[in-house]
C-alpha cells in the first residue's frame, strides 16, 4: 500500500515531535480524525500527562485528550525509536533566537537528526516550526538524503506554517488554513492529503522558501503594524491626544484599514522572535530589514515608556519610583492566557525593580511567574491590595478582571490597555 493510500484509508501510522501549544493541539485534531497518532517529546511530565489523559494546553481540553488516548489513537512517548514504526512525522518544535538574537535551530536539528536515525523509504516529514526561508531545503535535506534515499521518491519533505493563536476560541487548528510547500511536487502532494484529513482548507504553494516566508510575512505583518501604533500611542502622548480614540475613529473606515492597537511591549514566543528569523536570513544576503529592525526597536521600547508613565503618576503625587507600591494586574503575554513567555510585564517588573518600587502583581491565569532577582509577590487583587498600592498598572487585560473594583479602589491606574475603556475617572492615566 502506497502512503498516499495508507493516508486515505487513515492506516497510516502519524507522529508528531514536539507536543506544544502547536503539536499538541495537531496530534489531537489527527487522532480525532482516526489516525493513530504517536506523539513525541523530551517532556517526561508532559508525556505522564497525556497518558493519563490530561492536557497542560489551553486550548486542548481534557477531555478531548482524554478520549483519543482512551481510544487508542493517541500514545505519547519519550522513545525516539518509536520513528521507525511511523509512516509520517510533523516537526513541531521550539525556534527561539539565540542571545545574539540569531535564529536558534537547534531543537529542529535534534528532531532531525532522530528522523534520519529511522528513516525508512515512504516516509513524509514536514517541518511546521516557523523558521527562515530555506531551512527545509538547506538544512534538512541534506540530512535526511545523505544516504540512498531519494527526496520525492524514497521519502516526502514539505514545509507547512503553524498558525495556532492562543487562546483564540473561534479559530482552532481544523479551520485554519494550512499553507503547504514540498521540496518536489510529489512531496505538496502527500502533504495536502495528509492535512486534508485534518483541516478544512489546505493551500499548497509551490516550494518549501514560499511556505517558510508565508509565515514570516504574516507575522512581520503583526510586529510592523504594532510598531506603528506604539510609536503613534508615544508620539498622541507628546500631543495631548487619546490615541486609543484615534483607532477606534479610524477603525470605522469599512476599507483599508485594520486596527492594532498600542500595548506595554510586545510578548510571546512568535511575533517578538520570528521576524528576526527573516531579517537574519536577508542579511546573509546584504539585505537589511530596515522595518522588522525599527518595529522591534519601538516595540522594545514600550516597557521603558510605560514605566516613564508610571513615574510621572507618581510624581503628580509628589511620590517616587523608588518606596511606592505599585500593583501590576496581568502578566501574561495577552489577554486570557497563561502563557508569560517574553511577557513585556516581565520587562516593566524588572524597570520598576531597578528603580526600587515594591512591587507585587496579580494575574487569575497565572499560577507563579519569576523575575530573576526581582521580590514581585503574586497576590489577590483585592480591595484591600488595590487601596494599599500608590499606583495600579494595568499589563494585560483579562476579560476576567473585575475592573469597577479596580477603579473604585485604587489611588492611581495606568491603563496600558485601555481595558478600562469608556470609564473616565480623575485616577485612570491611558498609555
Ligand atoms: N499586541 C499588541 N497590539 C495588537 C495586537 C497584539 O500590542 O494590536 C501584542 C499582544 O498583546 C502580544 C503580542 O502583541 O503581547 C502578540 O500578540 P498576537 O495577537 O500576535 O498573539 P500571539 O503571538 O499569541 O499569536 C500570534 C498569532 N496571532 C494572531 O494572528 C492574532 C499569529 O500571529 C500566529 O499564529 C502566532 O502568533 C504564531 O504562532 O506565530
Amino acid at each position: 500500500m502506497t502512503l498516499l493510500e495508507k493516508i486515505e484509508t487513515k492506516q497510516a501510522r502519524l507522529g508528531v515531535i514536539g507536543l506544544g501549544y502547536v503539536g499538541l493541539p495537531l496530534a489531537v485534531e489527527f487522532a480525532r480524525a482516526g489516525f493513530h497518532v504517536t506523539g513525541i517529546d523530551t517532556n517526561r511530565e508532559k508525556i505522564d500527562l497525556l497518558r493519563s489523559g490530561r492536557s497542560y494546553v489551553r486550548d486542548v481540553p481534557d477531555e478531548q485528550v482524554g478520549a483519543v488516548v482512551e481510544q487508542g489513537h493517541l500514545e505519547a512517548t519519550t522513545d525516539f525509536t518509536a520513528l521507525a514504526e511511523l509512516d509520517t512525522v510533523n516537526i513541531c518544535v521550539p525556534t527561539p533566537l539565540r542571545k545574539t538574537r540569531d535564529p536558534d535551530i537547534s531543537f529542529i536539528h535534534a528532531a532531525v537528526q532522530e528522523i534520519r536515525k529511522h528513516l525508512h523509504a515512504g516516509q513524509l516529514v514536514i517541518l511546521e516550526s516557523t523558521t527562515y526561508p530555506g531551512t527545509t531545503d538547506e538544512v534538512i535535506l541534506p540530512i535526511l538524503s545523505d544516504g540512498d534515499f531519494r527526496v520525492g521518491k524514497d521519502f516526502f519533505l514539505a514545509f507547512s506554517p503553524e498558525r495556532v493563536d492562543p487562546g483564540n476560541e473561534q479559530f482552532q487548528t481544523r479551520n485554519i488554513p494550512k499553507v503547504v510547500g514540498g521540496v518536489t511536487p510529489a512531496c505538496t502532494r502527500h502533504a495536502l492529503a495528509l492535512y486534508r484529513s485534518s483541516v478544512d482548507h489546505v493551500v499548497p504553494v509551490s516550494s518549501t522558501r514560499v511556505a517558510e516566508m508565508v509565515k514570516l510575512l504574516e507575522n512581520t505583518f503583526r510586529s510592523v503594524n504594532i510598531g506603528l501604533v506604539n510609536e503613534l500611542a508615544c508620539m498622541s502622548h507628546t500631543l495631548g491626544i487619546n490615541v486609543w480614540e484615534v483607532i477606534d475613529a479610524a477603525a470605522t473606515k469599512p476599507f483599508g484599514f485594520m486596527p492594532f492597537y498600542p500595548g506595554p511591549g510586545l510578548g510571546g514566543h512568535c511575533i517578538p522572535i520570528d521576524p528576526f528569523y527573516l531579517s537574519w536570513k536577508a542579511r546573509q544576503f546584504g539585505f537589511e530589514a530596515r522595518f522588522i529592525e525599527l518595529a522591534g526597536q519601538v516595540n522594545g521600547f514600550m516597557p521603558h515608556f510605560v514605566t516613564d508613565r508610571i513615574a510621572d503618576v507618581l510624581n503628580e503625587q509628589e511620590k517616587s519610583v523608588r518606596g511606592s507600591k505599585i500593583l501590576i494586574l496581568g502578566i501574561s503575554y495577552k489577554a486570557d492566557i497563561d502563557d508569560i513567555r517574553e511577557s513585556p510585564a516581565l520587562d516593566i517588573i524588572t524597570l520598576l525593580a531597578r528603580k526600587g518600587a515594591i512591587l507585587s502583581a496579580a494575574d487569575p491565569n497565572v499560577e507563579r511567574f519569576d523575575v530573576p532577582g526581582v521580590d514581585c509577590p503574586l497576590v489577590e487583587p483585592t480591595p484591600k491590595a488595590l487601596r494599599d498600592a500608590d499606583c495600579v498598572v494595568i499589563v494585560t487585560a483579562h476579560t476576567t478582571f473585575d475592573y469597577r473594583t479596580v477603579v473604585k479602589e485604587s489611588r492611581a491606574i495606568v491603563d496600558t490597555r485601555n481595558a478600562l475603556k469608556g470609564i473616565t475617572a480623575a485616577n485612570i492615566h491611558l498609555l
